[in-house]
């Protein structure tokens, strides 16, 4: 199947193609319309997930790896008010160093951004919504959000878990992270249709921790397996979007102590200081990577990379079962 097969090229613009109101980068032009693997890559991780130099360096160091396996990545988000597949290094720079000045961008903040002519960070959502209407089947991030501690009152549910529920996209995650609630997450996704896969355990990875006490409905373990999953979800017409989880390398587990309780000290400043909405998640990761002086956010790097390198193998082995 050739993924791009329903655009045509209408305008070219400083080498982007420009399909309705979205630019592409022309390599993920080229590997879409002959249906070659692409990863789609999400940039809040950027901008609010990591402090600057390490977004950049991690985030070229991550498409480096998409590409040394085999795919071609795509960054996503919204520069002045554009929609972009595909970074140049320019354009991550800006971005990188936009940081938190950069809208954090889920699905329900796109159409103000796009408006507003400003740049947004696309979160896990609208990236999945931006990489769906592209045809990239395939997208790798770090962890998703979820459902919020204490979520059955706040109602704070991440729209990733919609999102999951209603774009066929796969995204390849090292599972959540404990500041938030994992077995509702859990529940939420099944309620939502989503299928949920880890990737070689039995047992739902907790973003710095393999484990999460948590069994998945389903193990997989090699990226072709992975590719059948995603193909007959897709070739069914499903509609929802699948969680492949991915734990974190074995090497840096053992920091995963020091990460916890750097996590509940968060959890309850957050708390004194009233921080809600979608402004938790990035002050609790800029406060983990405080507390921890920095070993959370190798471990971060560590994984996101880890998932680049798994997620572009499934690209790779699903363009071979759609050829
Ligand atoms: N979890 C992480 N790192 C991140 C995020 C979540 O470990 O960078 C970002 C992702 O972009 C995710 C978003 O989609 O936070 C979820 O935010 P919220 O909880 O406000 O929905
Ligand atoms: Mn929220």
């Amino acid at each position: 199947m050739k993924l791009m097969r329903v655009f045509d090229k209408r305008e070219e613009d400083q080498n982007d193609f420009i399909l309705g109101n979205l630019k592409i980068a022309p390599d993920i032009y080229e590997a879409l319309l002959h249906g070659n693997p692409v990863v789609a890559l999400e940039s809040t991780i950027i901008s609010h997930g990591m402090p600057y130099p390490q977004n950049l360096q991690t985030a070229k160091e991550v498409e480096a790896i998409v590409r040394e396996n085999g795919a071609v990545p795509a960054t996503i988000a919204i520069l002045d008010g554009v929609p972009c597949i595909g970074l140049n290094n320019a354009q991550l720079e800006r971005l990188a160093k936009l940081g938190i000045n950069a809208q954090k961008t889920s699905r329900r903040d796109i159409p103000h951004v796009v408006a507003a002519g400003s740049n947004g960070a696309t979160t896990v959502s609208a990236t999945m919504f931006f990489a769906s209407k592209v045809g990239i089947p395939i997208f790798v991030t770090g962890g998703i959000g979820g459902v919020h501690r204490h979520g059955e009152t706040t109602m704070d549910i991440s729209s990733d878990l919609t999102e999951l529920g209603k774009t066929p996209v796969a995204v390849i995650s090292a599972g959540v992270k404990s500041i938030l609630d994992i077995p509702r997450t859990l529940e939420y996704l099944e309620t939502q249709g989503v299928t949920v896969a880890a990737y070689k355990t039995n047992e739902f990875p907790a973003f710095f921790s393999g484990t999460s006490g948590c069994k998945v409905p389903c193990r997989v373990d090699t990226p072709e397996q992975c590719a059948r999953l995603i193909h007959a979800n897709l070739k069914l017409g499903l509609g929802s979007g699948m969680l492949i989880a991915v734990p974190i390398p074995e090497k840096h587990v053992s920091a995963g102590n020091v990460i916890e309780s750097a996590i509940q000290k968060s959890l309850e400043e957050a708390k004194l200081k009233n921080v809600t909405g979608n402004a938790a998640t990035p002050f609790l990761l800029a406060r983990v990577n405080e507390l921890t002086g920095g070993v959370s956010l190798a471990a971060n790097i560590t994984l996101v990379k880890n998932n680049a390198f798994v997620g572009a193998k499934i690209a790779v082995a699903l363009a071979n079962l759609q050829q």
